[in-house]
């Protein structure tokens, strides 16, 4: 029945009209924020206008959940311990097709978009590259309608903000929650309870089948927290589900009335903990039992949560993996390997056979890294006290795996203990990897070269035993967030040229490769970059009071500080050219602004060491009359998710200079050339795909070959030698050394010129000479601007291949089998009527 008298204002949460807007905002303001205009604070806009956002994008997120549910369509399950999502609000906007009109809105109220975006806090859910992958996929999801969920952590302290006191990091708590979410909604209502500790025992039910109970130690309950990720012009909206864990309030109640007060209080505190803060290490496991309950806590939360989605319309779980394809992102999820089987046989009593085969059709694991201090691995003693029944059913699935090992090899022990799930080397541990492989129907690597190290090298002996289950996926980012939001300028004039399908079409990028030989185009390709490096430079004034000639060559690492990232190579071409200049004041070469930015793990010494000495080089460097503005070292406190989207479009040149073998992709590479960044690089992670695409000509190569650092590995690798038949590196390492760059103390820097000299695990020495010739190549073309504008245009044309677009695709064509889904936009206001 029609209503005789439908409403016909415009609704207060779905119009998009302006005055609707404005007085949207303003009504969030007075109902949600309790303000007036008078007397809030810019937090409190900012609020007010998120809030008038989400209520734009409810309609299309409740049917996106309620078609996913009624259509028993199959859902992507992200599982991830980090999701760096970085500011929600202006992505919205954009994704949502509504960033003019709000624009305009606000403005007439007379407030500023820009701050208000700027006020919102980013959550800071991951550590760095990995984090922000899941980020990147959960974009695309949605954007490529397909039905999914991410399913994590909801740390109360993501990722500690950092700040540098006298040249040295130091870290503060990240609060992000302390002035409110607007993004997510707690779903109590679907909360879990999730047992730790305790034991284990037999007993035989009324059909006198024998099952095994676990006896919890203590119980704690997973809260759900939704987020709503949008897609770009579509109306999906998929969820992240990130869970908090509580203490059970019977639990408390138990011990609170037998008059053990503080042993009450003392569970809520545990239990409350396990959410508490995000473990800041990246590629660097801490093996303290607090991880562990992170990661079994949302794992199990996050797989009975599936389960009870899949039984609103299923009559059992047979058919749970034709239902759901759950990505395990690395080995930080993978116990729900085991924690899968435990639910369909001792809850749901599936008999072992038939459980294994879902199991295995569900997971599929994706590796990170090669590199061995990052491969998770529990003692046996922690992982059997904390989770005794998941410990049992994994030997279990160990000891049926093994009888399969011997069929393959007999008589080959060897073979046995390089694949068992458990090590026995020396102390025992639960080896993560190897559960994720005998669990998974796929296994793969983030870019070519890594999907083939994994084959060859850590997960050689079960690429042997199952080489079909071993794939490659190359990385991508996300070029509405990368692109369109954080270079509106670039973006724009792309989108002049070709339209803006490229926005939904990474490829189409193709057609500007014309417009590399039209000297106008150029001349504003240049002048949207200078616009952004002024911008950059004018942020730098503020934040570290030093100026910068914007007119410079702005050449950018910005990563985690990693050893094996090798920022500290990059400090040893900075000392060279130092010393350059100041030998021969007349030395032809472009002035440069090195920026540097990245996180190192609070307990990691040697990052933190590099964090000062780059510091302390640019104290130097910056402070020297001789040099002015010809050579500047900046390092930005506190790289994120925001000031990423701030430096990428302003680089000019982009280091990607790991040890080859060593970096597993690098996304932050792609982030820089899809801004028309040159690269200097390795042929390492993705950047060999990356110079593939934009030719050789358009790229700037340096250093050895995996295969030539494992050779020199293998030969003994002696870095003295270079040391003494390179002089120019002698000079480096000598000033540094005597204490030139740290007030003449020879020992703030020891510990680094050591490490170089008598063990250089990541081959700085070796790969010096060729990275400073290289480095000569890219002065020279910079002062051919023209060319350099060339050679930048033909980079991004040619990005296409890096959307996470088509990672995603790849994904959903090779290992999930999913299909994409469109939700139809039902009209609130007809619906009410
Ligand atoms: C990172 C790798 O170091 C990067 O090469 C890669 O691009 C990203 O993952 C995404 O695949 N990584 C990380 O950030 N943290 C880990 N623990 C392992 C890998």
């Amino acid at each position: 029945m029609v209503s005789q008298n439908p409403i016909k204002i415009e609704d207060d949460r779905t119009g998009l009209e302006i005055q609707t807007l404005r007085r949207a905002i303003l009504d969030n303001l007075f109902y949600i924020q309790g303000k007036f205009p008078e007397i809030a604070t810019k937090n409190d806009f900012y609020l007010a206008l998120a809030y008038t956002i989400r209520d734009r994008l409810l309609q299309r997120w409740l049917n996106t959940m309620q078609t996913e549910i009624k259509n028993d369509v199959k859902k992507v399950c992200y599982l991830s311990a980090e999701f760096l999502v970085g500011p929600h609000l202006e992505n919205n906007l954009i994704n949502l097709g509504i960033a003019e009109k709000v624009k305009q809105a606000v403005t007439e109220s007379g407030l500023n978009i820009k701050e208000l975006i700027e006020a919102e806090e980013e959550p800071g859910l991951g550590n760095g590259g990995l984090g922000r992958l899941a980020a990147c996929y959960m974009d695309s999801l949605s954007s490529l309608e397909v039905p999914a969920i991410g399913y994590g952590i909801r740390y109360e302290f993501g990722i500690f903000d950092q700040e540098i006191k006298d040249g040295w990091q130091v870290e503060i708590t990240d609060k992000w929650l302390q002035y409110g979410n607007p993004w997510e909604i707690a779903r109590p209502e679907a909360s879990v309870t999730v047992n730790f500790g305790g034991y284990t025992e037999p007993y035989t039910d009324g059909h006198n089948q024998f099952h095994v109970r676990w006896v919890p130690g203590y119980v704690v309950k997973g809260i759900p927290y939704d987020t709503p990720i949008t897609g770009y012009k579509v109306n999906t909206v998929n969820t992240m589900r990130l869970w908090r864990s509580e203490a059970c309030e019977s639990f408390d109640f138990q011990r609170f009335n037998v008059g053990d007060y503080y042993g009450a209080v003392d569970d809520k505190v545990n239990s409350e903990n396990i959410t508490k803060v995000l473990y800041p290490n990246d590629e660097q496991i801490e093996g303290k039992e607090l991880r562990l309950r992170q990661q079994y806590f949302f794992v199990s939360c996050s797989l009975q949560d599936m389960i009870r989605i899949h039984l609103l319309n299923n009559p059992n779980l047979d058919n749970f993996h034709e239902q759901w394809a759950v990505q395990l992102n690395d080995t930080h999820p993978a116990v729900a390997v085991a924690e899968l089987m435990r639910l369909l046989v001792d809850i749901y009593e599936y008999e072992w056979g038939k459980a294994w085969n879902i199991v295995e059709k569900t997971f599929a694991y994706t590796n990170h890294t090669l590199l061995p201090e990052a491969l998770e691995k529990w003692p046996i003693e922690i992982f059997g006290n904390l989770l005794p029944r998941v410990l049992e059913v994994i030997y279990e699935i160990n000891r049926r795996f093994l009888d399969q090992v011997r069929i393959k090899f007999p008589n080959d022990d060897g073979k046995i203990s390089t694949l068992s799930i458990i090590d026995e080397s020396g102390e025992r541990y639960v080896r993560m990897a190897h559960l994720a492989c005998i669990g998974s129907h796929h296994i793969n690597g983030v870019a070519e070269l890594h999907s083939q190290l994994v084959k060859d090298t850590i997960l050689h002996d079960f690429y042997l035993l199952w080489p079909q289950k071993f794939t490659n996926v190359t990385n991508g980012v996300t070029p509405r967030r990368w692109m369109v939001q954080s270079n509106p300028r670039l973006s724009k004039l792309i989108t002049s040229k070709i339209g803006d399908g490229w926005i939904k079409n990474l490829q189409e990028l193709k057609q500007l490769e014309r417009y590399a030989e039209d000297q106008t185009f150029r001349q504003q390709w240049r002048e949207a970059k200078q616009f952004v490096k002024q911008d950059l430079a004018n942020y730098i004034q503020e934040k570290v009071g030093i100026t910068v000639n914007p007119e410079s060559l702005f050449d950018v690492q910005v990563k985690r500080i990693h050893e094996y990232k090798r920022q500290h190579l990059n400090v040893l071409h900075i000392i060279t050219l130092y010393k350059q200049m100041k030998s021969n004041p007349n030395l032809d070469v472009p002035p440069r602004t090195f920026i540097f930015g990245g996180k190192a793990a609070p307990g990691y010494f040697m990052a933190k060491r590099i964090i000062k000495f780059i510091t302390a080089v640019g104290d130097v460097v910056n402070n020297d009359g001789d040099i002015g503005d010809r050579l500047k070292v900046i390092f930005l406190p506190d790289y994120n998710v925001t000031f990423g989207q701030r430096v990428y479009p302003a680089a000019d040149l982009s280091e990607q200079i790991s040890t080859a073998g060593k970096e597993a992709s690098g996304t932050g590479n792609m982030k820089f050339s899809m801004n028309g960044a040159l690269t200097i690089g390795t042929l390492d992670g993705a950047n060999v795909e990356i110079r593939q695409e934009v030719g050789e000509e358009n790229f700037f190569l340096f250093g050895l070959t995996t295969p030539e650092v494992l050779t020199l590995k293998d030969q003994g690798y002696v870095p003295r030698r270079y040391y003494h038949s390179i002089p120019e590196l002698k000079g480096v390492l000598d000033l540094i050394a005597s204490g030139f760059f740290s007030h003449g103390d020879p020992e703030l820097f020891r510990s680094i010129v050591d490490n170089l000299l008598y063990d250089d695990p990541y081959l700085l020495l070796a790969d010096y000479k060729s990275y400073i010739e290289c480095q000569e190549k890219v002065s020279q073309a910079y002062k051919d601007q023209e060319n350099w504008s060339k050679m930048s245009i033909l980079n991004v044309a040619r990005m296409g291949k890096f959307s996470s677009d088509r990672s995603i695709q790849d994904y959903c064509n090779n290992i999930w089998n999913t299909q994409p889904v469109s939700i139809e936009l039902k009209d609130y206001v007809q619906k009410e009527a």
